[in-house]
């Protein structure tokens, strides 16, 4: 967890074992168990997946196992990486599924040592779990360091649509896009970040995913599997380097997708650039996952 919902849920506790009722507003309880937690991961040593895209799930922790949550880095292009999704994991147990898609198809198959490609591990509470990086990162809350074996997982079933955000006429210049799909949770009064994608460059040499250029611009379809469930609101942020400076720039580069319910993205979503307003302001969360470190 961050420390803005550590505290958050401290406070909460803290009320819990005063006796009081946690009252979020007039007319709805809010428990502890009902926030959750941030979905959050540092992950080191992944030099074998810098090509990879590599995704990371919460999971109901039943025969189910619907997904909640998920993030995308696409691909992962260092080593050392990390993001935080503020207040992804809602009610009830999760675990922690994440994989790197060696086989470049989007679903996941363990593993070298099962017939599969792909590099996969599960941690059992997303909300909980022990750091295992060593040395100088010791220390590091929510520390993932690369290891074998692998462990056996399966793609998850889906909560709801598909959430599929066509981006068109990117100009040649631009450099990484990031999308934040936000669950408005009315009840517990929390923007609840439960979809991240990120991309560091739109066409890479290894032209292994769904960018092209077409007419001097720049076309991208991102999408982020089963996500947005009918009669929960939901919002994006899609933040686009459109300069290639590897800054935002706010006002011009932060564009957002108007809240509807999660029944409305059954279709795909366009977004124009050139013909689109910009949102003027960065997402409260701010950008959550990392920039690269400079060259
Ligand atoms: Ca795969
Ligand atoms: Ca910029």
């Amino acid at each position: 967890m961050t420390h803005s919902s550590r505290l958050f849920v401290g406070a909460l506790l803290a009320l819990a074992s005063s006796g009081c009722t946690i009252v979020a507003d007039l007319d709805s309880y809010v428990s502890v168990d009902d926030i959750g937690c941030d979905l959050e991961m540092t992950v080191r040593d992944f030099s074998p997946h810098l090509t990879d895209r590599v995704f990371f799930q919460a999971v109901t922790r039943d025969d189910a196992q619907v997904i909640r949550a998920l993030a995308i880095i696409d691909p992962l292009s260092d080593p050392d990486r990390s993001f935080t999704m503020p207040f992804a994991v809602g009610e009830g147990p999760h675990a922690f599924n994440f994989w790197a898609d060696e086989s470049g198809d989007g679903f996941v198959q363990t593993s070298p040592f099962n017939n599969g490609l792909d590099h996969s591990w599960r941690l059992e509470n997303a909300c909980d779990w022990a750091s295992t990086c060593m040395g100088e990162d010791a220390d590091l809350p929510n520390c993932f360091s690369h290891v074998a074996p692998f462990d056996n997982i399966t793609d998850p079933a889906d909560a709801g649509n598909t959430v599929s955000i066509n981006l068109v006429a990117l100009p040649l210049t631009t450099g990484f896009v990031e999308i934040h799909l936000i669950e408005v949770d009315e009840a517990a009064n929390l923007r609840r970040v439960v979809g991240l994608y990120r991309r560091d460059v739109p066409i890479f040499e290894e032209e292994i995913v769904k960018c092209a250029e077409v007419g001097g611009e720049i076309e991208c379809t991102f999408e982020l599997r089963g996500l947005a469930v009918p009669g929960r609101p939901y919002t994006a942020d899609v933040i686009i380097d459109l300069d290639g400076d590897g800054e935002i720039n706010g006002p011009t580069e932060v564009f957002n997708i108007t809240e509807s319910d999660g029944s409305m993205y059954a279709g795909t979503i366009e977004l124009d650039v050139s013909t689109s307003d910009a949102a003027g302001a960065l997402p409260p969360e701010g950008v959550l996952v990392s920039p690269l470190p400079a060259p």
